[in-house]
This record gives structure tokens, sequence and C-alpha cells, in this order.
């Protein structure tokens, strides 16, 4: 038979005969002889039209064809035929296909919850957001709909290039460490401890006793590095019992984790995570313009911004960052940690002052951070730790770690861990380990920050928060 082509092969095929699979975008009869569809093969579409012939197409046919319900999926035998003028509801709008066999393939069961032009527009939800004095036109389906049906909601063109920017970061991320001497590696997901803190762990049966689901690869990742693997990374899921309902925590994310062996100094590995970031953002927006445009039509953002050149990466201490904000008017009591409204008001201040949307924090106080970070040599109220942000937002967390055994299970201790519900971890360190540090960002935070999603669900493919575990 005919060789399969793909619509977007369409406009070099002007006379050809053609056979291709799509789904029936929409379909709108023309009297009772002709019947004009948009056929949608993921993002790429086409007008197709339905003509009564002598020979080949009965009015029965065209009658079916103009019953049939959008998001059906077709198989379409026709020409390919030069449209003379550019059909503007097709992204192939220079040609059209005149069907002369239309084999239903897959049907549509009752109603479909919403229409992908629905889909397509921003979601009142959305008024939430800086609506910067344009109004847009907002669609009726709200998000929560979206997700309840989320398989129609990911076919828009936007989620389609949304998911391939997510599969971007991950490859980026992969491409950039595999460059750079790390392995990957898989770290278990079942626990027998808390890492992170004991109120943010899910508590699973296992068989007649307890397990518990990671929340980072955190133990593992410093393990491998006292096994001599120097530097590792892991991409998998994370999972936080925290019941918050923002729009930036998920119970279940896609972490982005490495851990490297330390030289001298702990800038060393704020350097290797900067160098990260910056071919992460090189890479989409070199590679991926196409798909950032395309998601920018339904959630207008201005350019992700980040600084190049000899000046680099803006860096702010822990103590600069609070400075900034106590000269903006915030009382410095209230700054003992910087809540997720300073942080994007210090990402506002950033913005005016460097005008970029990545900035590093680093040296952040000991108290703020978990049992393993390492203090800094000079001040031990302080620490060698570093947050990374994207538009003030908080994308990356991480340090230098603490290698020697006995002060580890005592800051564990006085953190109220257990140090014995962690022996295999501590015992790693009393076997000898090279100093180390690394971190840990969620993806679905750097896409939702990159793209100005607004609200990190729309940056999982099925989101997992406290109210939903469907679809
Ligand atoms: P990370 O970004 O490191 O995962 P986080 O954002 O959860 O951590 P926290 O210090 O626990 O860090 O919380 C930061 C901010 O997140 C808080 O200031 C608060 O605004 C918001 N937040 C956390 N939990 C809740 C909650 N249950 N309800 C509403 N907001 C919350
Ligand atoms: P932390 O707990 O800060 O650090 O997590 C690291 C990064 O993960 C993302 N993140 C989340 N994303 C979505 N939903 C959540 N509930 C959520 N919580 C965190 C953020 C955050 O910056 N073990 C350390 C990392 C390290 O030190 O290497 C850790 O897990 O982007």
């Amino acid at each position: 038979g005919l060789p399969r082509v793909q619509i977007s092969s369409l406009s070099a095929r002007d006379g050809e005969t053609v056979l291709f699979r799509a789904r029936v975008q929409t379909s709108r009869a023309q009297g009772n002889k002709m019947v004009f569809l948009n056929l949608r093969q993921r993002a790429d579409s086409v007008q197709a039209l339905v003509t009564v012939t002598p020979e080949k197409v009965s009015k029965q046919m065209v009658k079916w064809t103009a019953g049939l319900a959008d998001e059906s999926i077709v198989l379409v035998q026709g020409i390919v035929k030069k449209s003379p003028e550019l059909i503007k509801s097709a992204s192939v709008g220079d040609v059209e296909v005149l069907i002369s066999q239309l084999h239903l393939i897959s049907g549509i069961e009752g109603r479909l919850p919403f229409t992908l032009d629905d889909a397509s527009r921003p979601d009142t939800d959305e008024a939430v957001s800086e609506a910067d004095g344009k109004a847009p036109q907002f669609s009726r389906v709200l998000l929560d709909t979206r997700l309840n049906n989320r398989v129609v909601d990911l076919r828009t063109q936007t989620n389609q290039a949304v998911f391939k920017l997510q599969s971007a970061i991950g490859d980026l991320f992969r491409q950039f460490l595999s460059n750079n001497g790390f392995i990957e590696i898989h770290s278990p997901k079942l626990q027998g401890a808390a890492t992170e803190s004991g109120a943010s762990v899910f508590k699973v049966s296992y068989f007649k006793g307890n397990a518990f689901l990671a929340q980072s690869p955190q133990l593992a990742k410093q393990m491998a590095i006292a096994a001599d693997f120097e530097r590792v990374y892991e991409i998998g899921p994370v999972f936080r019992a925290e019941d918050s309902n923002t729009h930036r925590h998920l119970t279940e994310f896609m972490g982005l984790d490495l851990e490297m062996t330390i030289e001298e100094h702990y800038h060393e590995v704020m350097e290797l995570l900067d160098g990260l970031f910056l071919s992460m953002f090189r890479g989409l927006k070199e590679k991926y313009q196409n798909e950032i445009e395309i998601v920018g039509k339904q959630f207008p953002a201005d350019e992700f911004k980040w600084r190049e050149g000899p000046e680099g990466t803006l860096k702010l201490t822990f103590r600069q960052a609070i400075d900034i904000l106590v000269e903006d008017g915030v009382p410095r009591e209230s700054l003992d940690d910087i809540n997720t409204e300073n942080e994007k008001r210090l990402g506002r201040l950033v913005k005016a002052k460097y005008d970029t949307d990545y900035f590093i924090i680093d040296k952040f106080p000991m108290e703020l951070r978990p049992f393993y970070t390492m203090p800094d040599p000079e001040d031990p109220t302080l620490s060698n730790s570093y947050d990374f942000f994207m538009r003030g937002e908080e994308i990356l967390s991480g340090a230098q770690r603490i290698h020697d055994p006995t002060l580890l299970a005592e800051k564990m201790r006085s953190k109220g861990v257990d140090p014995d519900s962690m022996k295999g971890y501590i015992d790693a360190f009393r076997m000898g380990c090279a100093p180390h540090g690394g971190g840990g960002i969620g993806l679905e935070r750097v896409l939702m920050l990159f793209l100005k999603l607004n609200n990190i669900r729309r940056a999982s493919m099925f989101p997992r928060d406290p109210k939903r575990l469907e679809p």
C-alpha cells in the first residue's frame, strides 16, 4: 500500500496521493455535498475536504463524515492540492487534502469535557497572575477541569511544547554532567528512615513493618561519594508529604540531583552548578525557541534573562540578600528566614537592579539548613550552603556536606534525628569519605519558572498534590 506520511511533510507533496492517520480537530459541513475537516497530528494540522464525486465519494460518506466527533482518530487517503489562499486555521496552510477514503480508527464515547480550542486559551485561574494591563481572552476551562481530563488538555499545541521542553531540560542536564565526568546512579525510593524532615515523609506498609518513600536521594548520593564514584547524578522521583497547597509544591516531583567531591572549596560545586544552569538556559534558547514561542501565546511571559560574560551570574550572601530587603523597607526582625513573599520581592529588586532572573544566594544560617550541611569554618552559625533562584523562586538547594561522622551525629541529634536510624549512612563516613557537596533541583519548578506557567501543576504531566492522586 501507500507509505504513511506526516502532515508536516504535505507542503512538499503537491499532487501526490497520500495516506496518513490524524485526529479530527474540527469538522464543518457545507450543504450536504461537502465537509471540511481540520486534521491534526500533534502540533501540525491541515485542512481536508470530503466532496461528493460520481465515482468515489457518495452522499452517505459525506453525511457520515459530517457526523464524526471532534478528536476522533481517522485514517485518510487523498490527493494533496496547493490551496489558492493560505488556510489560517491550519499549521500546514498552503495545501489541502482532497479525501477519497476515510476510516474511523478510534471514536469518542460520549462528549469531550472541553474543546481543544477552549483548552488553548489561558484558564481563568490565570486571573490571579500579574495580568500586565492586557486582558487575555480567558477560557471557561479551569485548571482543575483540565487536570481532571488531562489527556485532552495535553493535546494542545502549548502542552505538546511544554513537555517537549521538560524532556529537553532532562537531556541538557544529562549532557552537561556526562560531559563533565559524572555518572548516573539510581537510588532506592523505599527507605528505612526520613532524610529531610520527619514531618514530610510518606509512610507505606512494608510486609510486617513500615517503610518510607525517599524525600531525596541525599543519603545514597553521598554514600556513592564515600564509595569513590567522585561525581554522580540522578534523575528520579522525590516524595514529600507536605500539606502545601501552593502554586509551587507537589507531593511527588522529579528531582535532578548531583553530588561531587571537593578539592579545596565548596565554591567548586557552586561553579559547576552555575555552569550547568547556564548550559541549560542556553540550550533551551538556542534549540527550542519555537516551543518557547508557542507556550508564550497561551502563557505570556517576559523573556527569561540571565547574565553572560565576564561579570557572570549574580552571587549574594544571605546577609547581602537580607540587606537588600531591609533597604526596601522589610523589618529586619521578620527576616530570620526568607519566606516565599520576601523571596519574590527579592527577585523583583534584583531584577530591577541587576537585570537578571537568575541568581545565587550562599552562606545561609546553619539553623535553617538540614543536618548534613557543613558549617562555615570561619563562623559556625553560618553554613557552606546555597540556593539558586529563577524569577525570585528557589529552584535548587545544596551545600557542602559534613564528612566527619562525629560532627554529623552531633548535628543529627541537634535537629532531632536519631543517628541510629541512619547507621549505614554514618558508617559510610566512618570508613573514610572525601570532602564533597552537591545540590538538588526541582525539574517542574525550573520548567514552570522558565516559561512563567505560574502553577507547578502545569509543568507536571500528571501532577500529585495533597488533593490530587488522579488521573
Ligand atoms: P523548598 O522550596 O526548599 O522545597 P519550601 O518552599 O517548602 O522549600 P519552606 O521554608 O518549608 O520551604 O516554605 C517556604 C514557603 O512555602 C513558606 O514561606 C510558605 O509561604 C510556603 N508554604 C510552605 N508550606 C505551606 C503551606 N502548608 N501552606 C501554604 N504555604 C506554604
Ligand atoms: P530541597 O528540599 O530544597 O533540598 O529540594 C531541592 C529542590 O527540589 C524542589 N522542591 C520541590 N518541587 C516541587 N514540589 C515540592 N514539594 C518541592 N520541594 C522541593 C525545589 C528545591 O530547590 N537534599 C536536598 C538537596 C541537596 O542538598 O542536594 C534537598 O532535597 O526546586
